[in-house]
């Protein structure tokens, strides 16, 4: 693996240093520290670190969720289906025990995305946004307005599960905490589309490990992978595109936004 080079900041930051350093110089790097006062780190992880299907099951099992087939491909992502988070949670169970064992048997590899968690369960307070992300213009302008939608989100799943290669909506930031569970990234700076779709025939690859000599060309972009651990939240700056592997069972919360930082990076639909 190439060597990580991201900073790596924690609650000591002030914001205006992540504001100068990072925001506005559109730049990678993770925190480490903020998250352990966080409802969802104290009660969706057992004492071991692994995800608590029962306690998450008892908790929001009749909740309607969305799950994406890793393994199929659906114009440049991935099928969907529509279950409820107990089926989805049956599902996650018979994976362990058969101990993530995929090839030998029926089972996908299914993926709980952009699930707008705060919005259906908002008592639960299953976490605070940090400080650092607060100058938020998106979820500002669309919760509680007409437009009666938002960028907040949880992810769930287990080993193996993937998200492919993107760039985020609309050109927003992201940041992802894991709550629970690792994370390899793979990030490329932004404007490498054309070299990124000459290597495959002038499309974008749905997956940047499946070109031939991957790490050659990901060095060439300044391309680089990093290793996102439990309680550790990263912070994904506009424009960068990046595809993640869930290297164990991982929950992770996420949000895209933008503000006077990043407002120039912005396009509309
Ligand atoms: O965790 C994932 O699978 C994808 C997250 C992501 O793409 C993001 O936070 O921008
Ligand atoms: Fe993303």
């Amino acid at each position: 693996m190439m060597s990580d080079p991201i900073p790596r900041l924690n609650a000591n930051t002030s914001y205006e240093y992540f504001y100068n350093q990072f925001l506005v110089q559109n730049k990678v790097c993770i925190f480490e520290g903020l998250t352990h006062s966080w409802r969802s780190c104290k009660e969706w992880q057992t004492s071991d670190g692994k995800p608590n299907l029962d306690l998450l099951s008892r908790l929001f099992g009749e909740a309607l969720v969305c799950v994406s087939d890793c393994n199929a491909k659906y114009f440049n992502s991935n099928p969907n289906q529509e279950m409820t988070f107990n089926e989805y949670i049956d599902y996650w169970k018979r994976v362990q025990r058969l101990d993530h064992n995929y090839s030998s048997n029926d089972l996908k590899i299914l993926y709980l995305k952009d699930w707008h968690f705060v919005s259906q369960f908002p008592d639960y307070n299953a976490y605070e946004r940090p400080v650092y992300f607060e100058s938020d213009w998106v979820n500002e302008a669309f919760i509680g307005h007409q437009l009666n939608d938002d960028f907040r989100f949880v992810y769930m799943g287990p080993k193996h599960s993937s998200t492919p290669l993107h760039v985020d909506v609309f050109g927003s930031f992201s940041w992802s905490a894991n709550i629970c569970g690792t994370k390899k990234w793979l990030i490329i700076p932004p404007g490498n589309e054309p070299q990124i779709k000459a290597l495959n025939g002038n499309q974008m690859p749905h997956n940047f490990h499946s070109i031939t000599d991957s790490s050659t060309h990901l060095r060439a972009m300044n391309g680089f992978e990093v290793i996102q651990k439990s309680g550790e939240i990263i912070f994904i700056p506009s424009g960068y595109i990046h595809e993640v592997v869930n290297t164990e069972d991982t929950i992770s919360i996420n949000h895209n936004w933008f503000n006077a930082t990043n407002i120039h990076f912005i396009f509309w639909l």
